[in-house]
């Protein structure tokens, strides 16, 4: 394992996983996939389409509708229970996360090419203090990061296959987005595009 470089809370650890645990992890979401079939989230109020595709697993899923952005335990279409959390996932928030308890949720963004993600803050989960884990897969992303103030500067991070990124501390809250997909820059995914895992705790862990 590579050392994790760090600014701000920010860690990055690149290709944390290796090709096999990649392959493994991709076993796993497919699985998801099938049980919780991927959804267009809407913008609240407009309805605007969100160019990326979702689903969760974990008992926990983050979800965005006309109604708001919201956590819920059962998929919107189908009315299931989301599945479990992938265990290629948990393993790594168990070795990067420095938490105490485990994630509830598991969002999967599903890019293809041309999706985005414009630039916002993660602010719906309760446990605010708990770090958010991102593990990318297939094409490499053009990831932005600034401060906790929208106006800020920011900077632009490559996240490749295999790469972890741990946000706690003052990244936590810091504004980012996803500028494009770089395509054919991985042959993971047989279809192109990229699917990120974002792993987090919503709510405070009961004390020990
Ligand atoms: C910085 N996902 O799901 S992962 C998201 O690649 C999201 O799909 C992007 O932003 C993606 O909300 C970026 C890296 C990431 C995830 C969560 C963060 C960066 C973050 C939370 C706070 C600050
Ligand atoms: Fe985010």
């Amino acid at each position: 394992m590579v050392d994790a470089l760090r600014t701000d809370g920010l860690r990055i650890f690149p290709a944390h996983l290796d090709g096999a645990r990649v392959a493994e992890l991709l076993a796993e979401l497919r699985r998801v996939m099938q049980e919780a079939p991927p959804f267009r989230p809407t913008i609240p109020g407009t309805g605007a389409p969100f160019s990326v595709m979702m689903t969760n697993a974990g008992p926990l899923g983050w979800l965005s509708d006309r109604a708001g952005y919201r956590y819920e335990p059962r998929h919107p279409e189908t009315g299931r229970p989301w599945p479990p959390m992938p265990a290629t996932a948990l393993a790594v928030w168990r070795e990067v996360a420095g938490y105490a308890a485990d994630p509830e949720a598991c969002l999967v963004n599903i890019y293809e090419a041309g999706a985005r993600m414009g630039l916002h803050q993660d602010r719906d989960e309760v446990a605010l203090e708990a770090p958010v884990v991102s593990i990318s897969l297939g094409d490499t992303a053009l990831f932005r990061i600034g401060s906790p103030s929208r106006r800020g500067p920011t900077r632009s991070l490559r996240l490749a296959s295999g790469d972890v990124v741990v946000l706690a501390g003052p990244s936590r809250l810091a504004f980012h987005g996803i500028d494009r997909i770089l395509p054919g820059t991985s042959r993971l995914l047989p279809e192109g595009g990229r699917i990120n895992l974002t792993l987090r705790r919503v709510t405070r862990p009961l004390p020990a």
